[in-house]
């Protein structure tokens, strides 16, 4: 596990089958929002631990946390990924473009 300089883990690294196959088999990237410490954004999962978060279907995904006003994860809204990333983060986390109603969370 890595951490931030302010104790905010920011990638994990499981290795599912360390005895039979020793390596990492999938890698979580943890986004947080500048707001307060514990302002998580989403996750997102590198299912395959090739290095990338782009590949389709069930293998790489993105978890978009909404939280309460303490912060507090309530819900969580999980999408198979797409090659590009930001209509992939844009259907998870119900993000707008800029300009247009009911935007960021
Ligand atoms: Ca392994
Ligand atoms: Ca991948
Ligand atoms: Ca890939």
């Amino acid at each position: 596990m890595f951490y931030s300089a302010n104790w905010q883990l920011v990638e994990e690294r499981i290795d599912d089958d360390y005895l039979n196959n020793a390596g990492v088999n999938r890698r979580f990237q943890y986004i947080w929002g500048p707001r307060y410490i514990d302002d998580l954004v989403l996750r997102r999962l590198d299912g395959n631990a090739d290095g990338d978060f782009a590949d389709v279907g069930a293998i790489d995904k993105v978890y978009c946390h909404r939280t309460d006003a303490q912060f507090s994860t309530v819900a969580v809204n999980v999408i198979g990924c797409t090659p590009a990333l930001t209509p992939c983060l844009r259907r998870a986390c119900g993000w707008r473009r800029r300009g247009s109603r009911s935007g960021v969370r």
